[in-house]
């Protein structure tokens, strides 16, 4: 199947009148799909599927050749910036993410720079093959971790419960913590202007692990630098490239969000899109939030889950739906078709 041609992403972010509402997937390239799985498998190894601009341009793709989907985001992950850092990324199967040379001393953070752009450029490659085979009918999001939470996985090495050593250095040396924080910023938003500049329309912010600070944490050491980041971000033709802002278990801090100069909240489930929009009123668009669990029920509770979140953000422009944390790899890809058709169908009596 051709993707289709949607504008409903970009004008559900301006509030603009659409006739359904969109829909896209964090994750939607990745293991649900048998394609992704061959791909990776060509590929021998995630690294090199990331790092090869025609194999992460063919499986950006492949969700969109599949469904309807309204976005594409570009195939990559928010670990290539300490990779290109120096701290040697490999994902392993069993593990999932992991560093060969994570942060472990001082004078390790005093040295890291922001990389060189050049060790980046299969990202901005694989973007600028995507947006010609998009040719403008569909948008492309571009993305990146916040400081915050690349500097948990670059002290910790892995994915762990908790992050401890993030935290055990907020409490002996926060100086050196806050300067870790300033370069990924940096890095952050030179990385978000370089794929701006190399055709993306959109941008995403993904603070997976924002959720683990107490309130003043979050706000000086998560917040904070991703205001910065955003303001930051290169304009495109005089326009302000729209920002998604993703905190996941970030539901306290939702009017702090949205004065950050982000354009969408991204919403996990454990806040209702009915009460994120009577916090924030109209200052933003909303993008969220079902359980991505709900995909491994039948079809029916799943169209029932969708109607649930459609009628809980209500009449008019302004949601982006979306899952409230990636898919995983066990769900059935005749369910996301399931989804995306009940989004479309359920949400044009919202849109008249
Ligand atoms: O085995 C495999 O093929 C690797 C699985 C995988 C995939 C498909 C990883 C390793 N990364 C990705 C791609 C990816 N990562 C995308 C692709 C674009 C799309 O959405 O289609 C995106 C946006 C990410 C972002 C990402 N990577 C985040 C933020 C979003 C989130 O899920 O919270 C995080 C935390 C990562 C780190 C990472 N990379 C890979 C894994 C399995 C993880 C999570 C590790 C953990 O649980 O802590």
């Amino acid at each position: 199947m051709p993707f289709i041609k949607s504008d409903r992403f970009l004008k559900t972010i301006r509030r603009e009148p659409v006739d359904a509402t969109p829909v896209w997937i964090m994750r939607q390239a990745g293991r649900y799909l048998p394609e992704y799985r061959a791909t990776r498998a060509k590929a021998g190894s995630f690294l090199r599927l990331c790092k090869t601009p025609e194999l992460a341009c063919e499986v950006t793709l492949q969700p969109l050749q599949r469904y309807p989907l309204d976005a594409s985001i570009i195939f990559s992950d928010i670990l290539t910036i300490p990779d290109a850092m120096g701290l040697g990324l490999e994902v392993r199967e069993s593990e999932g993410p992991v560093f060969t040379n994570p942060l472990t001393s001082a004078l390790q953070i005093q040295r890291l720079e922001v990389p060189d752009p050049e060790k980046l450029a299969y990202v901005y490659s694989a973007i600028n093959l995507v947006s010609k085979e998009l040719a403008g009918n569909l948008p492309l999001i571009g993305f990146c971790g916040s400081p915050w939470t690349l500097a948990a996985y670059m002290l910790e090495g892995k994915s762990k419960q908790g992050f401890n050593k993030v935290f055990t250095l907020m409490q002996e040396n926060p100086a050196l913590l806050h300067s870790l924080l300033a370069t990924l910023a940096q890095a952050v938003s030179a990385h978000l202007n370089a794929q701006i500049e190399a055709g993306v329309q959109a941008v995403m912010i993904f603070d997976t692990w924002g959720g683990l600070l107490t309130t003043p944490q979050y706000e000086t050491f998560s917040l904070t630098y991703m205001q910065e980041v955003i303001a930051g971000l290169a304009k495109k033709n005089n326009q302000a490239i729209p920002t998604i802002l993703f905190t996941k278990g970030g539901k306290h801090w939702l009017e702090q969000i949205a004065t950050t100069g982000c354009d969408v909240i991204g919403l996990d489930w454990e806040v209702s899109l009915q009460e994120a929009k009577s916090r924030v009123g109209n200052q933003v668009a909303l993008q969220g939030n079902m359980n991505p669990s709900f995909l491994l029920k039948s079809p029916d509770i799943i169209q029932t889950e969708a109607a649930n979140i459609l009628a809980s953000f209500g009449k008019g422009s302004g949601h982006v739906f979306n899952l409230g944390h990636g898919i995983t790899p066990d769900v059935p890809p005749e369910h996301v078709a399931v989804l995306i058709d009940a989004i479309h169908h359920e949400s044009k009596k919202y849109h008249v």
